[in-house]
């Protein structure tokens, strides 16, 4: 009967975690990097955490009613295995992880070292409490509104103009700290049309929670329409507000 119990609790964690682990469709390359290897480390963890977990119960149950324990006898063997077996499954999430945040869309050193001329370039600046997206070569800026073309590499140079900020874009992966006086790099790659919301992650002040903006996803003409419809708005261009 206990075992029966211990049973069933094992394949209700398994199906937990497998509706857990299914994630919609990745919305970008960054996303999917993530959450791939979100994945592999879960095949990983998973059984191991229900091997540890069974003989956990296993030994409690089993040996509940002994009032005479005896200590255990030394396995040099048993010993060797689980030490070669800990440090293969830590090899394999160090390689995993570390394959993961030298990708350039998620390592902003390597950002920084990899954007080519295809790039489409945004000025992004923090400040409290809301967000300024300029477009250099486009002469276009916004507040609070990014848009960017589906399928092609954005790069996303930010910088703060008061205190720190951090730009948060979950369902693309995007997340990055600004800093004022000097600049850091992201990059995307979105490959679902769509609107997204962005958030500071960074504790700024009392307007912290106001700091959001929207980041939409469109195709190369609508992205180029929009550039176009929008170029010259000089009435956003002005330095941000002054910090209350
Ligand atoms: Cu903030």
């Amino acid at each position: 009967m206990r075992l029966r119990r211990v049973a069933l609790a094992g394949c209700s964690l398994v199906a937990l975690v497998w509706l857990a682990s299914s994630p919609a469709a990745a919305q970008s390359v960054n996303r999917n990097l993530i959450d791939e290897l979100n994945t592999q480390l879960l095949y990983v963890a998973l059984p191991l955490t229900v091997f540890v977990e069974v003989i956990l119960v296993y030994a409690v149950v089993r040996f509940s009613g002994n009032d005479d324990p005896k200590p255990t006898i030394d396995v040099p063997s048993l010993e060797l295995t689980w030490t070669i077996a800990t440090a293969i499954v830590l090899l394999f999430v160090g390689l995993s992880a570390y394959v993961v945040l030298t990708n350039p869309y998620i390592s902003p050193g390597q950002a920084a070292a990899t954007v080519d001329g295809d790039d489409e370039r945004v000025q992004v600046t923090g400040y409290r409490y809301g967000w300024q997206f300029t477009y250099p070569e486009a002469n276009v800026t916004t507040r609070n509104e990014l848009v960017i073309p589906a399928n092609r590499s954005v790069t996303l140079n930010m910088t703060s103009a008061d205190t720190l900020h951090a730009l948060f874009v979950p369902r693309l992966g995007v997340k990055k700290d600004l800093f004022p006086g000097e600049y850091t790099r992201i990059r995307t790659n979105a490959t679902r049309f769509g609107e997204h919301r962005a958030y500071c992650t960074e504790l700024c002040g009392v307007g912290h929670s106001r700091m959001r903006a929207t980041v939409t996803v469109v195709n190369e003409t609508a992205y180029r329409t929009w550039l176009a419809d929008h170029a010259g708005q000089h009435s956003v261009t002005e330095a941000p507000p002054v910090p209350e």
